[in-house]
């Protein structure tokens, strides 16, 4: 195989961030194969049609399920809302086409476990399946995986998470799909929280095994979209914050919010080890804050490395160093080593054993709030 064909369903916000990369990705990175643009799926024909011509891709339709029977479609990447994300995927593993699935990988544990299944009936075939955690493919995340896995902050104590943002904090703002549970899930825990969950599993390389949490709507009835005059309910967390304990006895704090006034995409991870630690925020995406501990006292601190340098991951194939990246890389990343992974035949990673896990815990989360926080067991929280 040298040109892998690719579908791609759903064309708002995350289907141009993925057609910008598919467009990117074999222009920068030395392939194995040459993905191809195929064709854009959409609901509406005209609509998916303007999409399609705007974002580069060679057709479009209205119906993905025609897509399964084509010979010259290799791959769907799934970047519709969380409610079609089970449907689409098991029936695409089941026609023999590998699946980039958006986060979080599906609604409920239940759709997550069926997805889970066909892909491992799928990898038998050959067959490969991937979420989109593309924060793992920040440059700086992947340096600091690639320490804590040397041992260089020794071992981890603490991980503080949170993923800051305020788009929700004008109670006018209208109730689109991404507020009702039905259609997304749930609300800033699985939109956001989903994130910092496949982060720590990413940087320690450990499981969480229980969670402690609360969740809170804070405006309960927003506009409709298309009769603003009118509202309907909230139906999903505007917030959530948990405590989390990893199998190795590490602890983790954890906030996802649409209402921290002024943070736009504030995600914010640090990691303290007996040897040092490392703090990251998405805002400021070049830079890895790093504290050794065996630097002498009055010298140490933290520092900032910027990880631009050929040597930092991904960098090799992109500008001399200080020219810094952006949020649309980190999905040109993402691919590459989906392709990559592909055409090796091997595991990417995260499969969805991985986003299966991380979907765990959000419901567990979901469990312990509507029980006073009760902490939850992980492995037990299946619906
Ligand atoms: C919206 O809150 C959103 O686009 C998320 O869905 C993305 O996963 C995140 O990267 C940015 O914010």
């Amino acid at each position: 195989m040298n040109k892998l064909g690719i579908a791609l369903v759903g064309h708002s916000f995350m289907g141009a961030v993925h057609s910008q990369a598919w467009r990117t990705v074999g222009r920068v990175f030395d392939l194995p194969v040459r993905p191809e643009m195929v064709v854009l799926c959409g609901r509406r024909k005209e609509a998916a049609q303007a999409a399609a011509d705007r974002f580069g891709w060679a057709e479009s339709t209205d119906d993905w399920k025609s897509v399964l029977l084509r010979d010259d479609i290799h791959v769907v990447d799934i970047c519709t809302p969380g409610d079609s994300h089970a449907e689409i995927a098991v029936h695409a593993l089941e026609a023999g086409k590998h699946v980039l699935c958006e986060k979080p990988l599906a609604n409920s544990v239940t759709e997550a476990v069926s997805m889970q299944e066909a892909a491992d009936r799928a990898r038998r075939n050959g067959i490969q399946s991937m979420v989109g955690f593309n924060y793992r493919r920040v440059p700086a995340l992947a340096l600091a995986r690639s320490l804590v896995a040397s041992g260089r902050i020794g071992q981890v104590r603490h991980v503080r998470a949170s993923y800051l943002q305020d788009w929700l904090v004008d109670p006018d703002s209208p109730l689109t799909w991404r507020l009702q549970a039905e259609r997304a899930g749930s609300g800033a825990l699985g939109d956001l929280g989903a994130h910092l969950v496949d982060l720590a599993h990413f940087l320690l390389d450990e499981e969480i095994v229980s969670v402690s949490g609360t969740v809170e709507t804070f405006v309960a009835e927003r506009p409709l979209p298309d009769d603003p005059a009118r509202t309907g309910p909230v139906t999903v967390d505007d917030a959530a914050l948990f405590t989390a304990r990893f199998r190795d006895g590490a602890l983790g704090t954890f906030e996802a919010t649409r209402y921290a006034t002024g943070r736009k995409n504030g995600l914010r991870i640090e990691v303290n080890g007996s040897a040092g630690s490392l703090a990251f925020d998405f805002e400021s995406m070049n830079e890895l804050h790093f504290h050794d501990a065996a630097e002498p006292a009055d010298t140490a601190g933290f520092r900032r490395i910027l990880a631009t340098e050929p040597q930092h991951p991904y960098l090799e194939a992109w500008y001399p160093p200080g020219h810094v990246l952006g949020y649309e890389h980190t999905f040109a990343h993402e691919l590459r080593d989906f392709v990559t992974a592909i055409a090796e035949r091997s595991a990417p990673a995260p499969d969805f054993t991985a986003g299966l896990r991380v979907q765990r815990v959000l419901d567990a989360v979901q469990r312990s709030a509507a029980h006073h926080s009760r902490w939850i067991p992980v492995g037990e929280a299946q619906r």
